[in-house]
């Protein structure tokens, strides 16, 4: 029987029978290899021994090809970077071998084209950060409990479980290029510095080694203080310095790749070296002094903001922008992708393009606090390649914050990115199905920041939903998946994952506005939440502030002037309301409730259609997931199905509570075509308190 043949006979199989029940576990390294593959390699190392192995369990060419793997350094080869061919990786390093091995597999399951290509990483280090505490919770984690940390007396043992478990998560991270792990939250315990837990952090990091990963550990900068029983922790002290000295080489002696440390100073009520009347600078390289013999690096985040009357949205431009320059060569500041705080929309912070003089480095969030958690099905790409894109005009027109970070556009001396993950003990990592596909797409743009959100879509379902192994919908001679599957699967699917994140921005925070969550848990709505005593820039009325006038945060010159921290034209742009692109409106400009939108409509008008839009967008989701049924096991149909359920009465919650909260405001009819809310804003506020009493 022919191969096509055995293709369209194997369809009309799978549309009687149900597919086999998926956990998930597998995340998009399902694919089985079919044929034999004969591996040549003339080095070894362990790192090569998983690049042979993963060929020969998986390969999809040709039976009894041959493959050869070759180490050997090559100018137009950078970093870990590799080239392919259909029978022959080279790379310089065993790393970008195994890198090599897992794209060549990506393609024959993919059915990609696969000749003669040089492929480099855009960023030097591409890391996860994990927010997990040492009492084995995650902050703001949303499927289950940490893979690394435990609470109890079993806390610091090391289970065969829990290795074979850092394996398969190296192995997942390997397969997209990431190549560093934080191992502990941000907002740091000192305890992770104590000799025990530094124990199990180098039983990690000799598990995640061979798959190409550093380990790195977020520090407390009060440890010399807290488990060093020094009197200060003041960076210009020599003591203090000398106690991270012998913190560092203690660690190096565990761990002699050990990647360095992550550090979140003077924010949130973390300490740092504004404690001791010092700059971040002093602190920042005070750590990087220690960590510079080594080959460490200090990751210094610029996540700051106090409680002042600047603008929060201005705070970490004002502070760091003074200390452009001032930072050691292993020193790199990481810059959360918007001004504020993984809301669903930020322009990007003007920090990216403006420090030329110091290695700046992107964080993004995976993990969804602000994008429905691990309920809503929300494709994270299409944020993430509009921020990428974003024109900073630092360098003239062309200076994307892709070039102002990748060293593209300034001799920056380390390049990085960081994904906050979204990884925890639930058997399918992420808790949500489609939330694996936010894990893939940060390894994939952070490997190549220019591939677009679609692409990586694209991989990613055929990956995780194809039945490839039975060879029931690909071709496997033209690797070509069946025209069936790809109009009446790949493609609503696809399309489904690329709306996703603008039907969120949508149902919960259209044209510009930002942060109107409920209070702590950042999952619902709350535009209403001002008690007395709490801190105004933790309220959502500091940056909607409706009133009877109209609605926004005006950070124009007549406001905070936040637009002046950006280059022109920028600046001008933004800061006039008919110029300024209406997805940030409201993030620029207070304005009134009549205002007449670039359509015509007025800005209540247009408020209104785009939540009731947001919630018909999730219906359409619900109908799309339903049609492709016959396509998907049962056991991950069903999940997606009833999460879209949650998330489609949940955008309804959305748009009722902030529509009829508004209203009040603006005392405006809704447009008569828009439907009408189901729920009454008083028992939204009342469930919303309620909640609140019951944590
Ligand atoms: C780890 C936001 C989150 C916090 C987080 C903080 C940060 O404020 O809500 O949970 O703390 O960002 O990035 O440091």
């Amino acid at each position: 029987m022919s191969r096509k043949i055995i293709t369209i006979f194997s369809f009309f199989v799978l549309l009687s029978f149900d597919l086999q029940a998926e956990d998930g576990h597998d995340l998009w390294l399902r694919g089985k290899g079919t044929n034999s593959v004969n591996v040549i390699c003339s080095k070894k190392s362990p790192t090569l021994s998983i690049a042979m192995q993963e060929l020969r369990q998986g390969w999809q060419g040709k039976t009894n090809e041959k493959i050869e793997l070759v180490v050997k350094s090559d100018k137009a080869i950078k970093g870990d970077g590799f080239r392919i061919g259909k029978n022959r990786i080279q790379a310089n390093t065993d790393i970008g071998i195994l890198y090599g091995v897992y794209e060549l597999m990506r393609r024959q399951q993919t059915g990609e084209n696969i000749y003669e290509e040089v492929c480099n990483p855009s960023y030097e280090r591409r890391i996860l950060n994990h927010w997990d505490n040492l009492d084995g919770t995650i902050e703001r984690g949303y499927a289950g409990s940490s893979i690394f940390w435990r609470k109890g007396k079993d806390s610091l043992t090391v289970t065969y479980t829990d290795k074979q478990l850092w394996q398969e998560y190296a192995r997942a991270n390997a397969s997209i290029g990431i190549n560093g792990s934080v191992l502990n939250n941000v907002n740091a315990s000192p305890a992770i510095l104590t000799a025990d837990y530094l124990k199990k952090t180098k039983e990690i990091a000799d598990v995640l080694r061979p798959y190409g990963i550093r380990t790195y550990l977020s520090v407390n900068f009060a440890s010399p203080q807290v488990i060093g029983g020094l009197k200060t922790s003041d960076p210009l002290n020599s003591e203090v310095a000398q106690w991270w000295k012998n913190k560092v080489k203690e660690i190096y002696s565990l761990i002699p790749d050990f990647g360095g440390f992550l550090v979140k100073a003077n924010s949130e009520g973390q300490p740092g070296p504004q404690d001791f009347g010092r700059t971040h600078a002093d602190g920042a390289n005070m750590l990087a002094d220690a960590l510079s013999p080594f080959g460490g690096m200090v990751m210094w985040r610029a996540f700051v903001y106090n409680p002042s009357d600047e603008d929060r949205a201005k705070q970490a431009y004002s502070e760091f922008m003074p200390l452009d320059g001032q930072f050691r060569d292993n020193v790199i500041i990481q810059v959360k992708n918007g001004p504020i705080d993984f809301q669903p929309r930020e322009p990007f912070s003007p920090l990216f393009g403006a420090m030329k003089k110091t290695s700046v480095m992107p964080e993004l969030q995976i993990t969804q606090e602000y994008l429905g958690q691990s309920v809503h099905l929300v494709y994270l790409a299409t944020m993430w390649e509009e921020f990428l894109k974003s024109d900073t005009y630092q360098e003239g027109k062309g200076s994307t914050v892709a070039c102002c970070t990748d060293g593209s556009l300034f001799p920056q001396k380390h390049t990085a990115i960081a994904g906050v993950s979204n990884i925890g003990s639930d058997v399918n990592w992420c808790g949500h199905p489609f939330a694996q596909s936010n894990w893939y797409a940060f390894g994939r743009l952070a490997w190549n920041n220019s591939l677009s959100s679609e692409q990586i879509a694209d991989e990613w379902i055929k990956l995780t939903f194809s039945d490839n192994s039975g060879e029931s919908e690909i071709d496997v001679e033209n690797s070509i998946y069946s025209p069936d599957w790809q109009v009446n699967f790949l493609q609503p699917v696809k399309q489904m994952m690329l709306n996703s994140r603008e039907a969120a921005v949508n149902y919960m925070m259209p044209l510009g506005l930002h942060h109107i969550f409920a209070a702590d848990h950042h999952y619902g709505p709350g535009p209403w939440w001002a008690p007395t005593g709490v801190r105004k820039d933790w309220t959502p009325p500091y940056y909607h502030k409706a009133d009877s006038i109209g609605i926004g945060f005006d950070r124009t010159a007549t406001g905070s002037n936040a637009v002046s921290q950006y280059q022109e034209p920028l600046q001008s742009m933004f800061s006039n309301s008919q110029t300024c692109p209406d997805i940030y409106l409201l993030w620029f400009h207070h304005l009134p409730w009549n205002f007449i939108m670039k359509d015509g409509q007025t800005l209540w008008d247009e408020l209104c259609y785009h939540y009731d839009k947001g919630v018909r967008q999730v219906r359409e989701f619900q109908k799309t997931w339903d049609q492709v049924q016959r396509y998907v096991d049962s056991e991950r149909f069903s999940q997606v199905q009833t999460k879209l359920r949650e998330q489609c009465m949940n955008a309804q919650v959305w748009k009722d509570a902030c529509l009829l909260y508004f209203r009040q405001f603006s005392k405006m009819p809704f447009p008569n075509d828009m439907e009408r809310p189901v729920n009454n804003l008083e028992d939204l506020i009342k469930k919303d308190e309620q909640s609140r009493k019951i944590k």
